[in-house]
C-alpha cells in the first residue's frame, strides 16, 4: 500500500453498508458483509483503490452504537476509532474526506450520534463529509431522496458537502433477468460514489494536532451520547478506565503532537 495514498474514513452506524459501500468501489467483496444483527466490522481495516490514477485507501471501521444492552457506549470500539486517527496523523497522510454511510430511508439517532462523533468530535469540522445513502432500492428515483430529506438533516445540524443516493447490493439472482434484481441500480450507484470522491478529497490530508485532543474527544462522547452521560461519568471514575485513558494517550503518541 502506498505512503502516498489519501485516506478515506468509511464511518456510520452498524449495519448501515459501510463494508458493502467499499467492496462496490473497489469491485470485490474482501470487506466482510454482515448478514446477522450483530455487528461484523470492529478494528479498523484499510482496502486500497485506484481511481484515475490516484491511490486512495479506503478505512473500514466499526460503528459507534450504543451498546448490545442498549445503554452502555461500545469503549473498545471508540478506543479503536481514537488509534486510528492518531496512526494516521502521525504515520501516515491525515484524514483526506469522512464518508457517512447510512442507511435509509429512515433517520436514526445512532447516525446522528455517529456523524457528531466523527465530524465534529474527532475531525473538528477539517475534514470534508460527504454522505452515502444505501438501501434506496425501491425508489422509484434514488436521487429524489436526498432532494427531500436533506432539510430534516440540516434540522439535525447535520451538513454534508456532497451525497449519493445509492443501492450497494445486487439482490436475489433473477433466472427471468438473468442477474441480480437490483443489479442496473447498483451500476449507476457506483460512479455517483466515485464522483463524491473525486469532487471533495483533500489533497493534502488534515491532522490532528492540539496536545490535549484525547481528552476533549472525551467531551464529544458525552455531547453526542448525551443521555449516557451519568454512566460515562460513572464510568471514568473507575481505576481501570483511567488507566484504559492513558493507554489511548500512548497509543496516540501525545508526546509528538
Ligand atoms: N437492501 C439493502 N441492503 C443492503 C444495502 N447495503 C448493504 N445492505 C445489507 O446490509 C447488511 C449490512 O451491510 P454491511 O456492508 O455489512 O454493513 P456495515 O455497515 O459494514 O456493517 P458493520 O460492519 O456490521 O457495522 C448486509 O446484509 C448487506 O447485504 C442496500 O443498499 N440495500
Ligand atoms: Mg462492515
Amino acid at each position: 500500500m502506498s505512503l502516498h495514498s489519501q485516506n478515506i474514513v468509511v464511518f456510520g452506524s452498524t449495519g448501515s453498508g459501510k463494508s458493502s459501500v467499499i467492496n462496490m468501489i473497489r469491485r470485490s467483496s474482501e470487506a466482510p458483509v454482515s448478514s446477522g444483527a450483530s455487528g461484523c466490522t470492529f478494528q479498523s481495516t484499510a482496502y486500497s483503490t485506484k481511481l484515475q490514477d490516484k491511490e486512495y485507501r479506503l478505512w473500514d471501521t466499526a460503528g459507534l452504537d450504543e451498546g448490545k444492552q442498549g445503554k452502555v457506549f461500545d469503549k473498545k470500539a471508540f478506543e479503536n476509532l481514537c488509534s486510528l486517527v492518531g496512526q494516521l496523523s502521525h504515520n501516515n497522510n491525515g484524514v483526506s474526506l469522512l464518508m457517512f454511510v447510512m442507511r435509509g430511508p429512515r433517520i436514526t439517532d445512532a447516525a446522528t450520534k455517529n456523524y457528531r462523533m466523527f465530524y465534529e468530535g474527532f475531525c473538528r469540522k477539517q475534514v470534508p463529509i460527504v454522505i452515502v445513502v444505501t438501501g434506496l432500492e425501491n425508489e422509484d428515483d434514488m436521487d429524489q431522496w436526498w432532494i427531500t430529506n436533506e432539510g430534516v438533516f440540516a434540522e439535525r445540524n447535520m451538513f454534508f458537502h456532497g451525497a449519493a443516493c445509492v443501492t450497494a447490493i445486487t439482490g436475489k439472482f433473477s433466472t427471468r433477468l438473468g442477474r441480480g434484481i437490483h443489479a442496473d441500480v447498483y451500476a449507476e450507484s457506483i460512479p455517483k460514489i466515485e464522483k463524491l470522491i473525486q469532487n471533495h478529497v483533500l489533497t493534502e490530508g488534515w491532522k490532528k494536532s492540539p496536545k490535549n485532543w484525547a481528552l476533549d474527544i472525551w467531551k464529544w462522547v458525552l455531547i453526542a451520547f448525551g443521555a449516557l452521560v451519568p454512566i460515562v461519568l460513572q464510568v471514568l471514575e473507575q481505576d481501570a478506565v483511567k488507566a484504559a485513558i492513558g493507554e489511548i494517550f500512548d497509543s496516540l503518541d501525545i508526546a509528538q503532537s
